[in-house]
């Protein structure tokens, strides 16, 4: 069907129908896997047309291959982008993305609570090649006007950010950076997903994921996404992705990604009442001293999530009373739910920040971000949201 007619329909319709243009010869429903490395010619003339461009066509997967170019039709599509393009991971998208925007002497402002690995790449990474970084606590949006330089070509935001669900507003902090018309804006989407929200039609330049969470949603896959306008996508594709990270998808795992987005909606919906339940009940619990959820009543930011936010998505922080000599015994306590990282899976998972995700932290970095030695970080899945809450209940009892 014709991205114009697809536009017009439901999320869970473009979910399963978007970029898919033509059934192929054998009229195979499910996506075929084009498990090549390379395409062949029909000639010499004709491969060099390919390749300089004058003739449309596929040469070498690393840089397209038609079962990935379906997932990069169906992300643009519900990203509401032009374009997107679809890499080996999220960090491979992010720094596809960055390595094709930026140059040495340039700035980056940054949320300053965001994924460990992103911090890294933007702490120690960046530094090598003179590429100046700065975090701002965001949530008050002025700290980014303030922090603006002639040289500022990018304003990166993670919203909610990974740990502890601080929101920034796409919406405001876009505004401010494009007052200077050189900087871009880049919005990590993991997250919400674009079924919760959608950074482009807030304002933002790009949008990253790492599609290893929700957009896969099955827990076996490494993936990442990057969309936005077309010009900037093809400049990504041959700068950042064919030969400054060579960060190609696999089309089997681009096949796994187009079968785990055809429930991509439901999925939501339901990780998103698990949320809410599972947020109510931490709450309410006498072990749990604080709960980090955009859901709850009286999370600070409640106005912006409402905004923002479809919904207020399905990861969860909260620290225990006693700190996190307590919060080992919760996290060694469960049974239902794994002790392990990522997110946006069926099974649900906790994970401790400070010591796992979050330990390209220094100590002082990790407290002005938020990110308390106690805080736990649970991604709710997909089961029975009476048995999580069991399973939590059984472990918080321990400790009372
Ligand atoms: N952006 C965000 C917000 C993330 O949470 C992650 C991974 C990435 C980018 C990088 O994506 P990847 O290369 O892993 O596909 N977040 C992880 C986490 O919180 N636990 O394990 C990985």
């Amino acid at each position: 069907m014709n991205r114009d007619k697809i536009k017009k329909m439901g999320f869970a319709t473009k979910s399963i129908h978007g970029g898919v243009t033509s059934k192929d010869s054998t009229r195979s429903l499910a996506t075929p896997i084009y498990q090549t490395a390379t395409f062949s010619f029909e000639s010499a003339e004709q491969g060099g047309r390919i390749f300089s461009a004058e003739e449309e066509g596929y040469l070498y997967s690393r840089v397209g291959n038609p079962t990935v170019s379906q997932l990069e039709e169906k992300l643009a599509i519900l990203e509401g982008a032009e374009a997107s393009l679809a890499l080996g991971s999220g960090m491979g998208a992010i720094t596809a993305a960055l390595w094709t925007v930026l140059k040495t002497g340039d700035h980056i402002i940054s949320s300053r609570t965001i994924y460990g690995c992103t911090y890294e790449l933007f702490e120690l990474g960046m530094a090598k090649f003179g590429i100046d970084v700065t975090f701002v606590d965001m949530r008050d949006p002025s700290n980014v006007k303030e922090a603006m330089r002639p040289g500022t070509r990018l304003v990166f935001i993670e919203t909610p950010a990974n740990p502890n669900l601080i929101l920034n507003d796409i919406e405001a902090i876009s505004a401010i950076a494009h007052e200077n018309e050189n900087c871009l804006v880049m919005a990590d989407n993991t997250f919400p997903s674009p079924y919760l929200q959608q950074p482009l039609a807030l304002g933002a330049d790009i949008v990253v994921h790492s599609a290893t969470k929700y957009l896969n949603g099955h827990g076996d896959v490494i993936a990442g996404i990057v969309a936005g306008r077309q010009e900037l996508m093809d400049e990504i594709r041959v700068t950042g992705l064919k030969y400054m990270t060579g960060a190609s998808l696999s089309p089997f795992d681009a096949f796994l990604i187009i079968r785990g987005l055809k429930t991509l909606e439901i999925r939501m919906e339901r990780h998103c009442d698990n949320g809410e339940a599972v947020a109510d009940f931490l709450d309410s619990h006498p072990a749990v001293e604080k709960v980090y959820f955009p859901g709850l009543k009286d999370f600070p930011q409640i106005d912006l999530a409402k905004k923002q936010m479809k919904r207020p998505g399905a990861i969860i922080s909260f620290e225990v009373k006693g700190g996190f000599e307590s919060g080992k015994k919760v996290i060694n306590g469960v049974e239902l739910c794994t002790i392990a990282v990522s997110l946006g899976d069926a099974e649900t998972l906790i994970q401790h920040p400070a010591s796992m995700t979050h330990l390209p932290y220094n100590e002082e970095a990790r407290e002005k971000a938020g990110i308390s030695e106690g805080l736990i970080r649970l991604s709710v899945g997909l089961e029975n949201a009476e048995d999580i809450i069991a399973d939590l209940k059984r472990a918080l009892e321990m400790i009372l």
